[in-house]
């Protein structure tokens, strides 16, 4: 299990992190260079994201949020009390509130990578919940998690909002969904968002909004690298570009360069010819079947689907 007391970051003598680096080395030296998204949340990059779910254009996180608003006496009756939740992800201080008021849980154990993030959450919802036993668990969530023996004998609810499951390409997507399965044991339950295909022009602008916060998103993870890489990176020179890839169903975020340039990182040199880009996000869009197709391979059968009035979000309930 991933929460067995190791460090979760692993840093070299100079405090930089091993496996951002490795990441960074490897993705920048492939033919199409990509860095996996995961990297684009540092503390500016988390900063810039909570940002994005506030502008005009970026719908995911206002739609979730009116299903969770609306659909309270169905989460109760199709979920009951008395569950463990456990959040994947230190949670929303505005959905995950929703969510805890309409099932009334027995328990509550958000899990994060981040023991910062983790803290922060746990205690702002112990304020509003003062009778609600709240267990954090600092894991990485990518793998089977141990969970409190205080928990051990509730029957969980896996929540997992925000359609963070479509960040990660199927196989990924599968190969956690079975984690979660194996974390949440016997009889569990899951509520999990999941982004739907619309108009490219709506995606195209909900992921290149016309304020730019979403291009800073992206180019902060250049910034980064330069921060914390010894990284020299031209970020004026790069772009952000927000595409849909049809075939695949997807959004991609590129850093586009605007002419040739050339950098070092970590003390190796990298290239780019004008054009070329660096692949640094994907965020999969789902529709009816395709998001059943995925929840079954890992292991999920969907039992209920709600959708916000205009079409745009699921939140879909399955069952182990
Ligand atoms: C945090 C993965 C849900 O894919 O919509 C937002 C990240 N990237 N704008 C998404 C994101 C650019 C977001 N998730």
């Amino acid at each position: 299990t991933s929460n067995t007391g190791l460090k979760l970051v692993d840093r070299d003598e100079d405090g930089v992190d091993r496996a951002f680096r490795a990441d960074v080395l490897d993705g920048l030296s492939e033919d199409q260079k990509a860095i996996p998204a995961r990297w684009l949340y540092d503390d500016a990059g988390s900063q810039l994201f909570e940002d994005i779910t506030r502008i005009p254009e970026y719908y995911p996180t206002r739609a979730e949020t009116e299903i969770l608003e609306r659909r309270s006496d169905e989460f109760a009756r199709l979920i009951g009390p008395g569950r463990a939740v456990v959040e994947f992800g230190s949670g929303s201080s505005v959905k995950t509130p929703l969510l805890l008021r309409a099932i009334e849980p027995a328990a509550y154990v958000p899990l994060d990578i981040s023991g910062d993030f983790l803290r922060a959450a746990a205690d702002d919802l112990a304020v509003k919940f003062p009778h609600l036993p709240i267990y954090p668990v600092e894991a990485d969530f990518m793998r089977k998690v141990a969970l409190p023996d205080d928990v051990a004998d509730l029957p969980k609810l896996g929540f997992f909002p925000g359609s963070t499951i479509g960040n990660m390409v199927a196989r990924t997507a599968v190969n956690l969904l079975r984690t979660m399965r194996e974390t949440l044991g016997e009889s569990a339950r899951l509520l999990i968002g999941m982004d739907l295909i619309k108009d490219q022009g709506v995606l195209e602008a909900a992921y290149d909004d016309a304020g730019g916060v979403t291009a800073q998103f992206n180019l902060n993870l250049a910034r980064r690298i330069n921060r914390e890489l010894a990284g020299t990176i031209p970020v004026d020179d790069l772009r952000h570009e927000a595409r849909w890839n049809d075939d695949f169903a997807r959004i991609e975020m590129h850093l586009v360069a605007q002419k040739d340039v050339e950098f070092e990182i970590a003390g190796r040199d990298f290239a780019m010819a004008k054009d070329e880009t660096i692949h640094t996000e994907n965020s999969h869009k789902f529709d009816r079947r395709s998001s059943a197709t995925l929840l079954l391979a890992g292991g999920w059968t969907p039992v209920h689907r709600w959708t916000d009035e205009a079409g745009r979000f699921s939140l879909i309930l399955a069952e182990a």
